[in-house]
């Protein structure tokens, strides 16, 4: 083969290759992505729900995974950084969900969403574990917050260039509400977000992400079950947002969950499917692409295989 026919062909590889590689063989899943420098070394940390512990027929997993990675390629089990348990208000066995972790003055604070109607904090001096419960009292509880929504899940935490915290979480409607400096306690109502043109038939589902490219605010979400991962952009991190397009189409599992890490000038995706042995709806894996940038703002839809697409839900 030519070199540069050699050339096309790897060109043309990376997001595929990368979009069908698991991070590890252990299933897992809802990836909560970042670079944390931790003592002046830093790694990627992808904090996740722990798929391979549970029944099998449902989410019902009670601790969550970490791995690590020098290079966002080479990566490492790091094993439990947190497990239920922690939180002496939630039942041992209660379901933990997709997690998020926030690094501030030099501290880590894990957002985990317990038992589907409360997300409690717990924070610890490194980003691997050593985690307590910052506050003895879920951050947010459904039936203690007004407009915590049906289920106060997924939580995502953006802090902006001026330091302010904010919140977005929840199922069907999205949430936001701001966090007092400490990381541990919430400042004012919960808000619903606003999205505008949103398309016919498309709908907020789940899983909601805020991060910020040149100047914009980029909320990107599941949008059900199936879901495809959508964006809408906006000029504030309160909203309201603009619906712009599709990131990852729907998949042939029944979630869709996303980060996006922006390090060393690239912008990587995480997600997760079903891509290893066994995998299904409720043995996920974790899986990476690059993320680029159109010249008009816009997010590139990820290219998929064929074989890696489902199909969306019927009305
Ligand atoms: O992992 C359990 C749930 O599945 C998460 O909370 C949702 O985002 C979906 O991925």
């Amino acid at each position: 083969m030519r070199y540069s026919a050699i050339l096309m062909l790897m060109c043309a590889i990376p997001a595929l290759a990368l979009g069908a590689q698991p991070i590890s063989p252990r299933f897992s899943a809802d990836p909560s992505a970042h670079f944390f420098s931790d003592k002046g070394q830093g790694q990627f940390y992808v904090y996740a729900t722990d798929d391979a512990s549970n029944s099998g027929k449902y989410w019902d997993s009670t601790s969550w995974r970490l791995y690590t990675s020098p290079d966002s390629m080479r990566w490492k089990d790091a094993g439990i950084p947190l497990a239920v348990t922690v939180f002496k208000w939630a039942r041992p066995d209660a379901k933990a969900w997709a997690p998020e972790v926030a690094q501030r003055n030099g501290k880590y604070y894990f957002y985990a969403p317990v038992g589907g109607d409360k997300i409690g904090v717990a924070v610890s001096d490194r980003p691997d574990g050593g985690y307590r419960d910052a506050r003895t009292t879920p951050l947010v509880d459904k039936a203690r917050d007004a407009n915590a929504g049906d289920e106060p899940i997924d939580p995502a935490v953006f802090v902006d260039k001026s330091g302010q915290a904010y919140m977005y979480f929840g199922t069907r409607v999205p949430k936001v509400v701001k966090l007092k400096s400490d990381m541990t306690s919430t400042d004012g109502a919960i808000n619903n977000v606003v999205i505008h043109n949103m398309p016919n038939a498309s709908q907020y589902g789940e899983a909601p992400f805020l991060h910020e490219h040149a100047g914009v605010y980029y909320f990107s979400f599941s949008t059900g079950w199936p879901g495809q991962i959508v964006y809408a952009t906006g000029a504030s991190p309160l909203g309201p947002f603009t619906y712009r397009g599709v990131i990852v189409d729907y998949l042939k599992i029944s979630t869709n969950h996303h980060s996006i890490v922006e390090h060393d000038g690239k912008s990587l995706l995480f997600y997760h499917d079903s891509l290893l042995p066994g995998g299904s709806s409720y043995r996920r894996s974790i899986t990476t692409a690059p993320l680029d940038y159109t010249s008009d703002g816009g997010i590139r839809k990820i290219e998929l295989a064929p074989s890696q697409l489902g199909s969306k839900p019927k009305p």
